[in-house]
């Protein structure tokens, strides 16, 4: 069987990392257009910066859940039965490779990576970022962001995504609120091309009408008794 896993910040909640429409979510405490755009980063590129190495420093000192840990035995688990999971992911952590994941797409980049905007270099990143900080690469000082795609920007890898939502068998949604996009189109594309949809979330998301499954509870438990079903049927 060849599944299509598309994970949002739920995964990431019980590991510590904030989510962003909860009750005290990222975005009801800090306003995605003023650090989550291109905009804001010429405007207020300090601001930007000082609330990415905030969150940089919070993933260091976090490790992944039982939910990352499920989805990595699925990937072994599908892979020796002959499937696959293809693991697109709207969070910029590493958790799920933490856990073991080999394949994972990261469609709104990553925060441990940075970019360069004056030569395009892409680099592992683990310290504070700030506008005095040189490329590696070109030396120049002024340009380098986090490897993270804002509101307005294209989502990484759209094509491999699309291909292989479309070639799935089954599209399963965990921890995500789909409310941005193009990722929360993706069910209802599967949906046009009759392919099953299942919702793994912590209560209905508002998108829950447009799936034939839902499972809801906590991710780290709803995650592990999925897979569990999944790999002994
Ligand atoms: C783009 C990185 C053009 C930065 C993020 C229609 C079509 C196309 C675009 C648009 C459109 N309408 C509007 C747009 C523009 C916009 C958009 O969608 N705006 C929204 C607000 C309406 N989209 C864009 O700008 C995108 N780019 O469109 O380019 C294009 C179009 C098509 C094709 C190609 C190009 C770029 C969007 C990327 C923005 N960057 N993140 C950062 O992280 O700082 S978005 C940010 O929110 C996150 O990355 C995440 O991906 C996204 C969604 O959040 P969720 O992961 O769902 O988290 P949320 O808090 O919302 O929900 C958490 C869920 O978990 C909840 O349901 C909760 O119940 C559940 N939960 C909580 N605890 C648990 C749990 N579940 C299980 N267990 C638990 N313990």
């Amino acid at each position: 069987m060849n599944i299509f896993a598309l994970t949002g910040a739920g995964v990431s909640a019980e590991s510590g990392l904030g989510t962003f429409r909860d009750k005290d979510g990222l975005w009801t405490r800090f306003d995605p257009m003023k650090l989550a755009t291109p905009e804001a980063f010429v405007h207020n590129p300090d601001e930007v910066h000082a609330f990415y190495n905030l969150r940089r420093q919070n993933l260091l000192s976090a490790e992944p859940n039982a939910a990352h840990w499920a989805l990595a035995r699925l990937e072994t688990g599908l892979a020796e039965r002959g499937g696959s999971l293809f693991l697109c992911t709207q969070n910029i952590d590493d958790l799920h490779e933490r856990a073991g994941s080999r394949q994972v797409i990261h469609m709104h980049g990553e925060l441990l990576k940075a970019r360069c905007t004056a030569c395009g270099g892409i680099m592992p990143w683990r310290e504070d970022l700030g506008t005095e900080v040189l490329c590696p690469s070109c030396r120049r000082s002024g340009g380098m962001r986090p490897h993270v795609v804002w509101f307005g920007e294209m989502p990484l890898e759209m094509d491999a995504i699309y291909d292989a939502l479309l070639g799935a068998d089954l599209f399963v949604s965990i921890g995500t609120s789909g409310s941005v996009y193009p990722a929360a189109g993706f069910v209802s594309e599967a949906r046009g091309h009759g392919i099953r949809t299942c919702e793994i979330n912590l209560e209905p998301s508002d998108n829950a009408r447009q799936f034939d499954e839902g499972r809801y509870g906590p991710a780290g438990e709803a995650v592990p008794a999925w897979v569990e079903q999944v790999l002994t049927s």
